[in-house]
């Protein structure tokens, strides 16, 4: 029992981004589930977050904006729907929240990245390779795959440039025997990646500094040099804690990091880079990075870049938070890739909450409720035959889950639950209570004693389910009429291991039910639509298509004639959706007909008296087995997404046949 000792886990320090999407929440709602189990188990624990807000990257997007780069991290970070604002929707329970232009991790920074120079481990040089703005991360040529950043796929770009470098390759011996010889890294799949594609090719210096850009740490001994984003960015760990600045004071206490949950696409940085600056400045490393999956949509990684991301805000919304991070929990193995739909979040919900808890919890209250209106009777007979498996399922699931969750097997360990929820149902069905009820003198008290042993199972389920759902947790153990009157001591982590917690004579209040059946194809639909309408949302207001590039001679301009046409009748051709048949006076004195594709934003009767302008000079064309001579003027541009087209109308006053020139 852990009782008191530290823990220390961080998720990554996030991009300030105005679409933290599903993927980004993955990671975060996993490293909440696992210091809420902690503090469970009584562990005093630090749990941080934050953003990782300097870099070339943000200080690009902030001119795109047209504002400074702070306040553009500040308006990210701090406003509606910002990071902070995810995290709240997402009940995460993180005890502290770092942002990298907090002044205080600036400043501890400069003396970190001070402290490697004067040790020697951090001299000048000059830098020629390839940078990735996107990943802010450096490449040589031979780490490129097709010429392209190796980890995003994205155009790299050429990098040349005075600048500090980190004494990276004297490390690599020490780090290949933490990768390959401790259990540092995990799972052990990533250290063959790590070994393999970067340790072996042999480890180079990394460029630590930059001076094509000023949004970021200045290096406090050389003016026009920012400190690389990852140095200032790993340092947060130690920084959020009081490492080098008296902001905070609990470095002694918390440091190392028990572990550092981060993305796949980050291990290098956090089982490579960031034990060889620790090493640099002889600090213990920390005890554990584990390198997470992404999550997929359409096999493809989620990212705003690509326009396939999941909004969290509306999932959190349609089925609730706690059912949002179950999923999240119960269906992707931690380490590996897992392909996000929404027909499986529905799937999950219906099976698993609605069908085997929600029917657990609903049908064990309501009975409870009905036969017993006052509590449970004291006198309860046992049936060990019949009661005995179900009994040593739930004495013997916390170790099992225990098991599961300090490997950080979120899916096992709520398979384990689940497995005793079910077994539980199947006793329900076994024990026929409304049978037993049928004959309260005789079987009351065995009524009595089934019903319990449910509540007593549905408890200890309820224990272990509060890191991962805890609103839900409350809400059911209100329900369970849980420590009303042991005042708190049956929702405990020690009570999850021993049976017979509950008052024997408890009174339940079945309440609202939690775990509503959801309609597949109503919310498919309903969320299909709300992607779509955010896509609209998102595309650019109004687009003008590019200018052309080519000149055209004059003559050449001069040959097209333009001509003020007056619409003497129109209409729609059959057959077509989009042809309208123009009937018109072109001042000859012989009518003239056009056809045009216009019908989609115009009707026919509308156009008729109209003074338009086509050029006529161009070869006639046969359309659905009609003769089109010439071609009427429009402008067009998109909005929203949509082509839209207006004709050019001319002033009335302007005869047929005038020539525009
Ligand atoms: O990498 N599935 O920040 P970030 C699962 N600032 N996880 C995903 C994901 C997906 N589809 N998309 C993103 C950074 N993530 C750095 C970290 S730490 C000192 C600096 C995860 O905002 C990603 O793998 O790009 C990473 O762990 C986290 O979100 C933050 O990503």
């Amino acid at each position: 029992m852990p009782e008191n000792e530290k823990f220390y886990i961080t998720t990554p320090i996030y991009y300030p981004s105005d679409k933290l999407h599903i993927g980004h929440a993955y990671c975060t709602v996993c490293t909440d589930a696992m210091a809420r189990y902690k503090r469970l188990q009584g562990c005093d624990v630090m749990f941080l977050t934050g953003t990782d807000e300097h870099g070339q990257k943000i200080e690009t997007k902030a001119r795109e904006a047209g504002v400074e780069p702070q306040e553009f991290v500040d308006r990210i970070v701090d406003g509606p729907k910002g990071v902070k604002d995810l995290w709240e929707l997402m009940n995460i329970s993180n005890d502290r929240f770092i942002r990298t232009t907090d002044p205080y991790h600036v400043k501890a920074i400069q003396k970190i990245f001070r402290a490697m120079y004067d040790k020697g481990d951090i001299y000048k040089g000059k830098y020629v390779g390839k940078y990735c703005k996107d990943c802010e991360a450096f490449w040589t040529e031979t780490q490129l795959v097709d010429g392209k950043c190796p980890d995003c796929g994205r155009e790299v770009q050429d990098a040349e440039e005075e600048a500090y470098f980190f004494r990276l390759s004297k490390y690599a011996d020490r780090i290949r025997h933490l990768l390959e010889d401790t259990d540092f890294l995990e799972p052990r799949s990533r250290v063959h990646e790590m070994v393999n594609n970067f340790i072996k090719p042999g480890l180079e210096d990394l460029c630590v500094s930059r001076t094509s850009f000023t949004w970021g740490v200045p290096v406090d001994f050389d003016p026009g040099h920012v400190v690389y984003v990852w140095v200032d960015a790993l340092f947060n760990y130690m920084t959020a804690l009081g490492f080098q600045n008296d902001q905070y004071h609990d470095y002694d206490k918390y440091w190392p990091a028990d572990v550092h949950f981060v993305g796949k696409e980050i291990v290098r940085f956090h089982s490579i880079i960031w034990p060889a600056f620790c090493m640099s400045l002889d600090l213990p490393l920390p005890k554990k990075v584990y390198g997470h999956g992404w999550l997929l949509l359409d096999g493809g990684k989620m990212s705003k870049s690509k326009g396939n991301v999941v909004d969290p805000y509306v999932l959190a919304e349609k089925f609730g938070v706690d059912a949002l991070r179950f999923f999240l929990l119960r269906t992707f193995p931690f380490g590996s890739d897992g392909n996000f739909s929404n027909e499986l979040l529905i799937q999950t919900i219906n099976t698993d909450l609605a069908n085997d808890l929600g029917n657990l919890l609903s049908r064990t209250t309501a009975m409870a409720e009905k036969y017993f209106p006052d509590g449970l009777p004291a006198d309860q007979a046992e049936d060990a035959g019949k009661d005995a498996e179900l009994i040593g399922m739930a004495s013997s699931l916390r170790d099992k889950y225990e098991a599961a969750m300090e490997k950080y097997q979120f899916q096992d360990a709520l398979s384990e639950i689940f497995k005793v929820i079910d077994r539980a149902n199947k006793y329900i069905d076994e024990n026929a209570p409304w049978a037993l009820a049928k004959d309260m003198e005789a079987n009351g008290a065995r009524l009595g004693r089934v019903l319990y042993n449910l509540l007593e199972t549905l408890r200890i389920c309820t224990v272990l389910l509060s890191p991962f759902m805890p609103d839900t947790a409350e809400a059911i153990f209100g329900q369970l009429g849980t420590c009303e009157s042991c005042g708190g001591c049956s929702k405990t982590w020690e009570s999850a291991k021993v049976w017979g917690t509950l008052t024997s004579t408890v009174a339940v209040h079945k309440g609202e039910n939690l775990f509503p059946r959801i309609d597949a194809d109503k919310a498919i639909a309903e969320l299909e639509a709300a992607a779509e309408a955010a896509k609209k949302a998102a595309l650019p207001a109004l687009e003008i298509e590019p200018f052309a590039t080519e000149n055209v001679d004059f003559d050449t301009f001069c040959k097209s004639d333009f001509r003020a046409v007056k619409v003497k009748a129109c209409e729609a051709v059959k057959k077509s959706e989009k042809l309208l048949k123009f009937t018109l006076d072109d001042g000859t004195g012989t009518d003239r007909q056009i056809l045009s594709g216009i019908h989609k934003w115009y009707e026919p009767a509308d156009l008729v008296g109209k003074t338009l302008v086509a050029i006529v000079n161009l070869p006639p064309r046969k359309m659905m087995g009609l003769e089109s001579c010439g071609m009427l003027l429009s402008a067009v541009h998109t909005e929203k997404g949509e082509e839209v087209l207006h004709l050019i109308m001319v002033d009335d006053a302007i005869p047929a046949g005038a020539k525009l020139c």
